[in-house]
């Protein structure tokens, strides 16, 4: 893939499988194993069923609140396999399936939804910062991490998560101007998840894409369909491998949809439609990766259900 070729002002989607999971552009197929593709399957099947206990352990009053991560499992997933160990992970709060690729214990989530701010301690050599609530905020520390990383001389690089409601944000500007002036190695990932609680994007940004915003920083941009593990692998790797090399920082967009609820706290019902979200239920993420697999003979039936059942009580607290 070559980034020139996705101009972030078009609203062209750089994508590599379709929805029912066939190959669009051969050539830009990352070269995975069978053991890796049903490693990065199993990822996202884990995430959702997390998502979906997590949800369960709120309405029983055991977890605070909880942002669910239902649809955004190849935006998650697919940008943090493209990390090395050393790489440095900054989250916003909505990155479960980021967090499980890095190896950040359950036992760390689980702290810190049930409200213990010991989760966010993490083991060494697991290189996660803590969840940042305070929306963009994330964004300053990740560029100040690159740019610490290229006094140190050290090639680490750091993949950095925001919304799309964070791209209004001042430290967005802030974070992304410092960056591109400073060649930070930083990978911005925007995952466009078409809401900011009940904001729309429409009303977000009358900017036609968000990777647009790359140009006026000076660095590249592009717009990447955020449902397709491929193409967010594809794109990332892309953009690590540069930042490495010295060439800066990159921000992508990765065009996804928030199927739950903002949080335990909302109910989307009140500024969405229904029609709207299985409109997109047909994009998910999961199924699209599924269908690959299948068609390829990589994934079986019978390994399916066995990864549901070990991950079903992986993610079972019994307190
Ligand atoms: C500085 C700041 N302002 C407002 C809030 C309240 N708030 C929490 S989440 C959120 C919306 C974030 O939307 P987006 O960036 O699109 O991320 P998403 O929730 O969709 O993952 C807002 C406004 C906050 N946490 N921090
Ligand atoms: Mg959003």
């Amino acid at each position: 893939m070559r980034f020139e070729d996705y101009s972030p002002l078009e609203d062209k989607h750089y994508s590599i499988l379709d929805i029912n999971g066939n190959v669009i552009t051969e050539e830009n197929l990352p070269s995975f194993s069978d053991e890796e593709l049903l490693y990065l399957y199993r990822t996202m099947l884990f995430s959702r069923i997390m998502d979906e206990k997590n949800l369960s352990y709120q309405r029983q009053g055991r977890m605070l609140t909880y942002a669910p991560n239902i649809g955004q499992e190849a935006a998650q997933i697919g940008s943090a396999y493209a990390m090395e160990k050393n790489d440095w992970l900054v989250p916003s709060f909505r990155e479960l399936g980021a967090w499980l690729v890095k190896g950040v214990p359950l036992k760390n989530i689980f702290l810190y939804w049930y409200g213990n701010e010991w989760g966010s301690y993490m083991p060494e050599g697991v290189k996660v910062l803590p969840v940042s609530v305070p929306i963009a905020s994330q964004l300053q520390h990740a560029t100040g991490i690159g740019m610490a990383n290229n006094i140190k001389g050290e090639e680490s690089v750091v993949v950095a998560y925001v919304g799309d409601g964070g791209t209004s944000q001042g430290d967005f500007h802030e974070a992304l101007n410092f960056a591109a002036v400073f060649k930070a190695p930083v990978v911005f990932v925007i995952q466009n998840n078409q809401y900011a609680i009940s904001v729309s994007r429409k009303e977000q940004t009358a900017s036609k894409t968000l990777a647009q915003k790359a140009i006026a920083y000076g660095m590249p941009g592009i717009l990447v369909d955020g449902n397709d593990i491929f193409a967010v692998y594809s794109a990332t790797k892309e953009a690590i491998e540069r930042a490495r090399k010295g060439g800066g920082p990159t921000l992508i967009e990765a065009f996804t949809y928030r199927l739950g609820a903002h949080t335990t706290s909302d109910d989307p019902t009140k500024y969405r439609k229904d029609e709207e979200v299985e409109k997109w239920k047909e994009k998910d993420p999961i199924v699209r990766f599924k269908k690959y697999l299948q068609n390829k003979g990589i994934l079986t039936d019978e390994w399916e259900e066995n990864a549901k059942k070990e991950i079903e009580k992986e993610v079972t607290i019994n307190f």
